[in-house]
């Protein structure tokens, strides 16, 4: 760790969103107290936004914990030592196992939007207790995408949006919420330049809908019959993209007879586009040299939400969109994101409802439907990493009666969250400005890069990182044999290569011992690592199987082998570029024997053809009694998930307003700054009113975010999942449709407090 003095910028990278910017940080004692873009970053090359500017309000938030904490019988917490914790962490967990099976044990969370280092841990924990089900935030936004990546190619696609000649944008708003690399710096670009066309499909006018060349400011809940449309005019003008059909799919006939058959006015009613402009959209994208979408959550958590996944794909697939610059790509990992490819999980279902698994992931709103029940296959236990499930899952009443009747809740934060609160134990773990820290958010083609962030600070006192507090409890838990322990450091002591072969030999000869790779690599190749650096050697580990995976990408990256790459990696604090492909090597990522994208998906295409029926769900879940569609959870400017509790890190929209239109407010006698009471079929908050032409009439939002509570300002904001209902989610994948929540809105007179 370099000095702490004023005038050294200390590399590493912003945790608030999946782009992970790389930023260089000064310190001033413990606060980190300048902090700029890093230039040598390979994605974001010195960009960051203004959020990343704040970050201290994380590191130095008087939320952070400093001692594990045991819950009373009355609710209360007291402080007790690490080792009293772990003991009767170790001894509950133990307990649960023997009397329930080990996988009544449910995991969720291990990791963030910029820590998944800990992660490896939790897996091995997993693996020692013998649990598989597990959950994130993957499986309330992406497992029905996932799952119809599996079908369509088996990976994940992303898109060139630097170098696209036309961007099409479902339910995203880039400006806000970012999600490829320097977003903002690309939008201007794209809108600045003639030649090159933006669409959105919002119905609120985003900052994104507000630079596009095309608005298809759709009704709420309806891109399917959007999506259709626009697929429709493709299909039945004649525009698709013949040749790359014929050589890179199967399965097209009937994808194609079904789109033949969409009625494209009356579809383009249904969602609310005027004709003209959806058609004069589907022509540009079907003309254009070059196509990326990216979809998200404004369709992701909303009505047809796996078949609206379906049809972006094939937008581009039938478009001949893949595989140039400027177009779709599949791409390189450095570790699996999730439960990787579900090879073996196929077909997998939940214990007690039957729910689908997909990439491993136990589908967010069934969880508590897991537990809130007499099934004896409920789970019994939760173990609780880097998420605040209490406050981000829907339904939070629910799912915190779960955590209630549990046998035992362990929750490893750096601070005391909503669901901290529900917890038995909770850990105070390191900051991730205070240890080794990566995400695997390495998603471009076809130059990826992986960081490794070294600490900036010691930790804080009376917190451990996660890969410790992790070796302790898999200590106390046996879980590994000291023979194996003994032989493997004094390999480790030797040479890098006589550990090779050493850890290699062993996990082929007892494959069971894999699942535990990231604890015994840091138990044994760890402490032969120079000082501070044993938390690096799971890294190793993942560097070993990203060059077995990828050997010729990683040797034009100009690494011979895993031990090269993983030497350059923690010597290269900004980042390196670990694989580095040709366009035309993309499609040695399609997993199929053919390399071919299997196109035929008859469950989504009879659930397209369903779109046609008169009398067909969900174009909108409104009534009488809830009239307004609410989005639960709009990105902003100052929103970055639960990440920053103290509300004081927002320089505009402290209480996160409800954004209502013109035409509504009008109506219901409200104007910005208003206070009004919003009610849901599932809770009521207070709320203050903006009213704003960014929406639409009957469309209102709320920020993500909002709603945690803090030492000294109590709470600020609606927790948005006071509002939110479990049972409003996709028939396929369970994800939650948090974007359209029937709501009504009732004025209470003006208020003082707007800033
Ligand atoms: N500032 C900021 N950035 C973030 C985050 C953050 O908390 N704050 N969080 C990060 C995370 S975890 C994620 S997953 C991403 C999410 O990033 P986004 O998905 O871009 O974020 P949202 O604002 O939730 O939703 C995007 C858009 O969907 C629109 N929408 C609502 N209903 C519908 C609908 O029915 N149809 C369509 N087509 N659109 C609809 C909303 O109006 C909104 O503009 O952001 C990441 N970046
Ligand atoms: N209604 C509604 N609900 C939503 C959404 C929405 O749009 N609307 N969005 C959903 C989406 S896309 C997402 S991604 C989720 C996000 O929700 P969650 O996955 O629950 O995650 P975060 O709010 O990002 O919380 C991260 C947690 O990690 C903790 N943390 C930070 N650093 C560390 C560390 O180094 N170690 C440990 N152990 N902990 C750390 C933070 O204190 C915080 O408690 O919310 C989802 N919920
Ligand atoms: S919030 Fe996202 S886009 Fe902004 S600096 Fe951080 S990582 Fe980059
Ligand atoms: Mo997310």
């Amino acid at each position: 760790m370099a000095d702490t003095g004023q005038e050294t910028w200390q590399t590493s990278a912003c945790i608030l969103c999946e782009c992970n910017c790389g930023i260089e940080v000064q310190l001033d004692g413990r606060r980190l107290a300048r902090i700029r873009g890093d230039k040598r970053h390979p994605a974001s090359a010195g960009y960051t936004c203004e959020k990343a500017l704040r970050l201290d309000h994380y590191q130095n938030g008087r939320h952070r914990l400093t001692s594990p904490l045991r819950r009373r019988a009355d609710g209360t917490y007291e402080e007790i030592d690490w080792d009293t914790a772990l003991d009767e962490i170790a001894e509950r967990l133990m307990a649960v196992r023997d009397e329930h099976g080990g996988d009544k044990i449910f995991f969720y969370g291990a990791g963030g939007q910029g820590n998944h280092l800990g992660g490896l841990h939790t897996k091995a924990l997993q693996a020692a207790l013998g649990s598989p089900y597990f959950s994130n935030a993957l499986a309330q936004e992406k497992t029905g995408e996932m799952w119809v990546d599996a079908k369509l190619y088996g990976g994940h696609t992303k898109g060139d949006f630097e170098h696209a000649e036309v961007v099409v944008f479902l339910g995203k708003n880039p400006w806000q919420s970012h999600s490829f690399p320097r977003a903002r710096p690309t939008l201007r670009a794209l809108a600045k330049d003639p030649g090159r066309s933006m669409i959105v499909l919002d119905p609120r006018r985003s900052e994104t809908a507000a630079l596009a060349d095309y608005h298809l400011q759709v009704r709420p809940g309806t891109d399917a019959w959007c999506l259709a449309a626009l697929l429709a005019v493709i299909v039945q003008e004649d525009l698709c993209d013949a040749e790359f059909i014929e050589a890179h799919t199967t399965g097209t006939a009937p994808v194609l007879d079904a789109l033949a058959g969409v009625p494209v006015t009356e579809y383009a009613a249904r969602c609310g586009v005027d004709e003209e402009l959806l058609r004069s959209a589907a022509r540009r994208i079907a003309t254009a040299a070059s196509v990326t979408t990216y979809e998200d959550l404004g369709v992701q958590q909303a009505p047809h939400s796996t078949l609206v996944s379906y049809l972006n794909k094939l937008l581009w697939i039938l478009t001949g969109n893949f595989g140039r610059p400027g177009t779709m790509f599949l791409h390189s990992a450095f570790a699996a994101l999730a439960g990787g490819s579900g090879k073996s999980g196929r077909g997998r279902r939940t214990p007690v409802t039957g729910a689908k698994i997909i990439s491993g992931l136990v589908p967010c709103n069934s969880i508590a439907e897991e537990i809130l029940t007499d099934h004896p296959d409920r789970f019994r236990a939760m173990w609780i990493e880097s998420a605040n499930p209490a406050h981000s899952l829907a339904d939070s009443r629910a799912f915190s009666e779960a955590l209630d009747v549990l046998d035992l809740v362990v929750v490893v934060d750096v601070a005391l969250t909503e669901t901290a609160r529900r917890a038995d134990y909770v850990l105070p773990a390191a900051s991730q400005f205070e240890k080794w820290e990566a995400t695997f958010f390495n998603t471009e083609f076809p130059h990826n890069a992986f960081q490794l962030r070294p600490p900036v600070l010691d930790p804080l006192p009376g917190t451990l990182p996660e890969p410790e507090i992790y070796a302790r409890l898999l200590r106390r838990l046996g879980a590994a044999d000291e023979g194996l322990l003994t032989t493997l450091t004094k390999a480790a002591h030797t040479s890098r290569a006589a550990f090779g072969q050493a850890f290699f030999a062993a996990v082929g000869e007892d494959p069971a011992l894999f699942g535990l790779a990231p604890y015994l690599l840091y138990e044994t190749l760890g402490t032969a690592f120079p000082e501070g650096r044993r938390a690096t050697a799971p890294v190793w580990g993942l560097a070993q199987l990203c060059a077995m995976t990828y050997p010729d990408a990683v040797r034009r990256a100009g690494f011979t082998d895993g031990d090269a790459l993983f030497d350059a990696i923690v010597a290269t604090p900004s980042g390196v570029t670990f694989t580095v492909d040709d366009w035309d090597d993309v499609w040695t990522y399609v997993r199929r024997p053919d390399r071919r994208f299997t196109m035929e998906i008859p469950e989504l295409i009879e659930k397209l053809r369903e779109l046609g029926d008169p009398g067909s769900p969900g174009s909108s879940l409104t009534s009488a009694a809830y009239p307004l569609v609410l989005s639960a959870g709009e990105r902003r400017s100052f929103t970055a998930n639960t990440i920053y509790r103290d509300p004081t890190w927002r320089r505009r929209d402290a209480q996160g307003a409800l954004r209502v239109s013109p035409a509504d407010a009008g109506r219901l006698g409200l104007s910005t700054g208003s206070a009004a009471r919003l009610h849901t079929e599932r809770g009521s908050a207070h709320v203050v009113v903006e009213v704003t032409d960014m929406m639409r009439e009957g469309h209102i939002s709320l920020p993500n975010g909002l709603g945690v509570d803090h030492p000294d300002h109590g709470t600020v904001g609606v927790a948005p999942n006071d509002l939110t209902s479990l049972h409003h989610r996709d028939w396929l994948a369970g994800t939650p449709w948090h974007k359209h929540v029937p709501a009504r809105l009732e004025a209470l007179g003006p208020v003082q407090t707007l800033s």
